[in-house]
């Protein structure tokens, strides 16, 4: 059984908490940890309360960690966990700057193994999985264009400064090059007056188009999605719900509130191929790596926003480690 210690108790910590605690088969939940030790306790549910990060990370009785704290605190944990030689599952963005980010991958580079993995859990939602799986088949021929749609109803309220870009597109980054297996080259950034919605456009190494709104105050519900367009048809989401209802004239169904309840089956998976695959000593998900280019990335759209020119993309080599 591996214990896992959370370290983070607001909402995704909470999720992720309750998903060791219910959910998820060969792991278990045993300590939380946050600043705050009351709203940690409520979470605990009977596991362990800390207050200090480091000291769960070095507890002998911590076989991996869960990083769910704000963005700005991620490398720093990602570092100290593997200094312990300990796996982690780490919220996204793996770090509040290319540079942070950087360092993650060059610890776990100068280690020789993989212990990282970032949580960008799209790569684990079923209707995302079966539209790589579309393409793969070569149902719709090559692709060539990418549209992401991602609406908040609400900006959450701890965003600040460019987080519409390093917290929330930073998922289109990573889901884009998943689902193309391409990287982007350059990119072109237009906001609406007040900053909100964003519209980005990104070309790939491949001459894909990847065309992204991030709409950060949408009003009416969370609402994620996507549509493949390639040489010979397209694949797209449907709403990620079991009924839609006819009422008072009108045929629709219901918005989530936030990304919990949109991707909490992708979360599950998620979770479980982790615990799975740390009990198996493989990595899993979006790498340290992966981290590293989504937050480089985000960070060099933010940096061309002023200018609205188009900017060339550009990102370190990737190391072997990674292959
Ligand atoms: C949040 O942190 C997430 O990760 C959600 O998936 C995203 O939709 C939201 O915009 C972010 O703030």
């Amino acid at each position: 059984m591996l214990r896992v210690g959370v370290i983070g108790t607001g909402v995704m910590g909470a999720e992720h908490a309750r998903l060791l605690r219910q959910e998820v088969a060969g792991a278990t939940l045993a300590a939380v940890c946050d600043l705050s030790a009351d709203r940690a306790a409520a979470v605990a549910q009977g596991a362990r309360v800390f207050t200090d990060a480091q000291a769960l990370i070095d507890d002998p009785q911590i076989d991996a960690l869960v990083v769910a704290s704000p963005d700005a605190t991620h490398a720093g944990y990602a570092l100290a966990c593997l200094a312990a030689g300990k796996p982690v599952l780490c919220e996204k963005p793996i770090a509040a700057t290319a540079t942070e980010a950087l360092r993650v991958v060059e610890a776990e580079v100068a280690l020789g193994r993989r212990l990282v993995t970032v949580g960008y859990m799209r790569r684990f939602d079923p209707a995302y999985a079966d539209m790589a799986q579309t393409v793969a088949a070569g149902q719709i021929g090559d692709p060539v264009l990418l549209h992401n749609i991602h609406r908040n109803a609400a900006a959450p309220d701890w965003f600040t400064g460019a987080m519409s870009i390093t917290n929330s597109f930073v998922h289109e980054i990573d889901i884009s090059r998943w689902l193309l297996g391409s990287e982007p080259v350059s990119a072109q950034i237009t906001a609406a007056p007040g900053g909100d919605p964003l519209m980005i456009t990104m070309e790939t190494d491949r001459g894909q188009i990847i065309a992204t709104e991030v709409y950060m105050n949408a009003g009416y519900g969370y609402h994620v999605h996507a549509q493949i367009v390639g040489r010979a048809g397209t694949v797209e989401m449907a709403a990620p719900t079991l009924t839609t209802v006819n009422r008072a004239g009108r045929h629709g169904h219901a918005y989530p509130d936030n990304w919990v309840p949109r991707f909490r089956e992708a979360y599950r998976r998620q979770m479980q191929a982790w615990v799975d695959a740390v009990g198996a000593g493989r990595p899993v998900g979006a790498s340290a790596w992966d981290g590293y280019v989504a937050t480089a990335i985000a960070e060099q759209v933010a940096a061309a926003l002023p200018s609205g020119a188009k900017a060339a993309l550009r990102a370190d080599p990737r190391p072997g480690l990674y292959a």
